[in-house]
């Protein structure tokens, strides 16, 4: 198949519907959008991590002749807005007026009439703090006597967030006591930053006369970001319309609310004007959700001959200021709990402990399904060691672990039920792909030249499509996604969904699968999504959850299109339904082919004078909503070979293969774009981003200067193989895959630069791995970022 040449009526490679405005420079971002009479905000932020606020004086801000407002913390109080709920149950500061607890962190808004005029009247601002000590350290955090941060909240007299565990603790231990061999390695996954090539931005738009706010707005959630403004402003819900116009990335950073989206529909209530919103990259990568930051001691429990029997962490989760994690609420530490990773293993138990530090607030999944990406670290990690210390091949003891196909469905020991797999296969093909044996060969003449090649292995499974509405739920909102369809009298539709692509191309792959299930070419169907105004409730795009649960609906309610179109076929030819058969965009007479009528003949058929039979009202119209019976399980294999300069720690990754399994592919093409760009992103946090910390809490990573990414310079040409186990319990048997690659990727570089880096004596090197932190470590000092 091509990419370019016939495009298919279904599933197949075809290049993306939207790259035609992308590539043109057509695409509206929210700051494309320019309203009549519109005003600019900007955020004045602390300093300081951690300081109370003694006095903030606006009158020379508010004396400027461009500013039209100036909105503190006590302006907020006024109309009970200065805290937000977060999506984990906390309380977070919209502009502070107690004390600020981040550098970054947001103290007043000022509006004014251009952009550099709100930033000019920001330095006129004079903010009096009074310095705090602050919590850098998470390990620290709950020492007595650490500095309390939140002491907002009522009898609070420590840093301590939630406790939370998982798995069996007393069959844990007895495995760990009859084990032979028991290893463990404390790691830490740093904390990084999503960093989305589009920061963040809303334009607010109060309408006085009707009494509607429009928000446009870089949110993954458009559904769930209307009902939250509805809850916390008290405004009607049908007043409130969010649109989520095209999205520059998002990778986990516009799933939750900012305090910056609140100031703006302030700053129109009180303006009357639209207000424009749009932070810079400082701001983004200060003050927008982090990822990880899991201290985690892991420790692995294996018999002699190389069984794993049991695995257990208490891991220290670094929250931030404010909890405003976005997961599944009866699951604080996300889905950290499927650390038992691909492995058949007897008996598992984590705790989970987060704590509040001077930091800015998040806990976001980037890139992973809710810290599946922590949990895979930690076990592909482990599994390493393990290896070291038996002496054992990494991917032969990976080999003779992995669950058996035989043993799906399979219930893991922490709860979940993995839903199919053929991991030993995947496994293989990486290796082959690879030519696993004689990269071994080569490592072996390259040591005695004393050269450092290392060789890293991980398996991965991801667990995508939050979620059952039993088990899964935001704020209270169930994760049942909605999806409508209309057939035009043409026979062109229109698909309606909940969800909405952040750059994952949702308008070609959704009306795929329409096309796939009605025959309608998917150029003739159009996929309207990121506006509540016109799309049914659901909760966004995020956790890889789009083709799960969004695709499942598109799937289903073309189903019921299909079947509205037999009955009006049956009328057409004047025979009983049941003696109808489709084939892809017909139905026709059983026994009889050449009596059958096409869609876009039914369609209009549909649409005419035709006496339709009973229980059809006419038009072919449908509506589903789809609450997932469980998650989708996505699984790989991943093979990374990489060199290390032993005089600069310089790691240079050579080849990468991934072998990933998402079931049924919708647009290989896409799946393939999407692996490439996780891979990258992989590398990077295995490599070079980490977002730091000095012991005041400054925050050293606020800028591309300091907080690195990867470009195709550090990327090696991707080596992708393919193997489909499809879901059982999903229509088309399609898993997610958006975050497949980030998820499994970094063990495979570390478990690389580590088994490079063997010889020298080393186990473990806590990520990034930059040339500073591995040239310590070849020297057997430990270095941590
Ligand atoms: N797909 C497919 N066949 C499958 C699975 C997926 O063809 N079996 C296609 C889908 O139809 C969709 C794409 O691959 O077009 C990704 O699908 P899915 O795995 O369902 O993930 P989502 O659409 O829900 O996207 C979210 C996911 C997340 S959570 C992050 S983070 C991430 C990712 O997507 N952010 C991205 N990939 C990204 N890619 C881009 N360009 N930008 C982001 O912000
Ligand atoms: Cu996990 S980051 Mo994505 O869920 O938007």
């Amino acid at each position: 198949m091509t990419t370019t040449g016939e495009r298919p009526v279904g599933f197949g490679r075809m290049t993306r519907k939207e790259d035609a405005r992308f590539v043109r420079g057509h695409g509206t971002y929210v700051d494309d959008v320019r309203l009549p009479g519109m005003l600019y905000g900007a955020v004045l932020r602390s300093p300081l991590a951690h300081a109370r606020i003694v006095s903030v004086d606006t009158s020379a801000a508010e004396a400027h002749p461009k500013v039209r407002a100036v909105i503190t913390g006590e302006t907020l109080a006024g109309l009970g807005l200065a805290w937000m709920p977060t999506l984990s149950y906390d309380t977070q500061a919209v502009l502070a007026t107690d004390k600020v607890r981040f550098q970054g962190q947001e103290v007043a808004f000022v509006v004014a009439e251009d952009r550099y005029a709100a930033r000019d009247a920001l330095e006129l601002i004079d903010v009096e703090y009074d310095p705090l000590p602050p919590v850098v350290d998470a390990r620290r955090a709950l020492d007595p006597g650490a500095p309390v941060i939140r002491d907002d909240k009522e009898g609070r007299t420590d840093n301590h967030v939630f406790d939370w565990e998982a798995g069996d603790r007393a069959a844990t231990d007895e495995v760990f006591a009859r084990a032979d061999v028991v290893v463990g390695q404390d790691m830490l996954y740093p904390r990084v930053h999503p960093a989305p090539l589009e920061t963040c931005g809303t334009v607010a738009d109060m309408d006085a006369v009707t009494g509607k706010l429009t928000v446009w707005s870089t949110t993954q959630a458009p559904h769930a970001h209307r009902t939250l403004y509805a809850m916390v402003a008290g405004l009607p819900e049908h007043k409130i319309r969010v649109i989520s116009p095209d999205i520059g990335g998002g990778f986990g950073n516009k799933v939750g609310i900012y305090p910056g989206y609140v100031c703006a529909v302030v700053g129109s209530i009180v303006t009357g004007k639209p207000v424009k919103w749009v932070e810079d990259r400082s701001e983004n990568l200060m003050s927008t959700s982090f990822a990880r930051d899991y201290h985690m001691p892991g420790e692995m429990a294996a018999s002699r001959d190389g069984r794993i029997l049991g695995v257990r962490v208490k891991v220290l989760a670094d929250h931030g200021a404010f909890n405003s994690t976005a997961q599944p609420t009866k699951y604080p530490a996300g889905f950290f709990h499927i650390f038992t990773g691909s492995y058949d293993i007897e008996a598992a138990h984590c705790e989970v402990t987060g704590v509040y530090t001077n930091k800015a607030p998040g806990g976001v999944a980037y890139a992973c399904s809710f810290r599946v990406t922590e949990a895979v670290y930690l076990v592909e990690r482990m599994v390493d060691v393990l290896a070291a210390e038996l002496g054992t091949d990494p991917a032969e003891l990976r080999m003779r672990n992995l669950l058996r196909p035989e043993q799906f469905p399979y219930r893991n020991k922490t709860g979940w039920e993995y839903d199919s797999g053929d991991y030993p296969r995947a496994l293989r093909l990486a290796m082959d792909l690879a030519h696993y044996e004689e990269l071994r060969r080569e490592q072996a003449e390259r040591r005695e030249r004393g050269e450092l090649m290392g060789i890293g292995v991980s398996f991965f499974t991801e667990a995508v499509g939050a979620g059952p509405r039993k088990h899964m739920d935001i704020l209270g909102l169930g994760m049942a996604d909605g999806a409508e369809l209309r057939v035009h009298p043409t026979g062109k539709a229109v698909l309606r969904i909940s969800v909405q692509t952040q750059g994952q191309g949702h308008e070609t792959t959704f009306a795929q699968i329409v096309a796939e299930e009605l025959g309608i070419p998917p150029e003739d169907i159009d996929v309207v999504h990121g506006d509540t105004d016109q799309t049914p409730f659901g909760l966004g795009t995020y956790g890889s959850r789009s083709t799960p649960v969004s695709g499942a609906a598109a799937a289903l309610v073309a189903r019921k299109v299909r079947e509205r179109a037999r009955l009006v076929a049956s009328a057409m030819l004047e025979v009983s339904p049941d003696d109808l058969e489709w084939e892809k965009g017909r139905w026709f007479v059983t026994g009889d082919p050449d009596q059958g009528r096409t869609m876009a003949e039914i369609a209009l058929a549909a649409h005419s004078t035709l006496e339709l039979p009973e229980g059809v009202e006419g038009h072919l119209d449908a509506s589903c909503v789809y609450n997932p019976p469980n998650l989708t399980f996505p699984f790989g294999a991943y093979i990374c070979v990489a060199d290390v300069d032993a005089g600069t720690g310089q790691v240079k990754v050579r080849r990468f293969v991934a072998v990933d399994d998402c079931g049924t592919r919708i647009n290989p093409m896409i799946v393939e774009g999407q692996v490439h760009g996780g891979l990258a992103d992989g590398l990077g946090m295995a490599l070079m981003q980490v977002i730091a910390f000095d012991e005041d809490g400054n925050c050293l990573g606020g800028s591309f200067m300091d907080y690195l990414l990867p470009t195709a310079v550090e990327c090696p040409s991707w080596e992708l193989g393919e193997t489909v186990t499809p879901s059982p319990h999903h229509p088309i048997g399609a898993k997610g895959v958006g975050e497949s690659a980030t998820v499994g990727s970094p063990a495979a570089v570390v478990n690389a630069v580590v088994d490079a880096l063997r010889p020298l004596g080393v186990r473990h090197v806590d990520m990034p791995l930059t040339p500073a932190a591995v040239w310590r470590a070849a020297r057997g000092q430990p270095f941590r970022s």
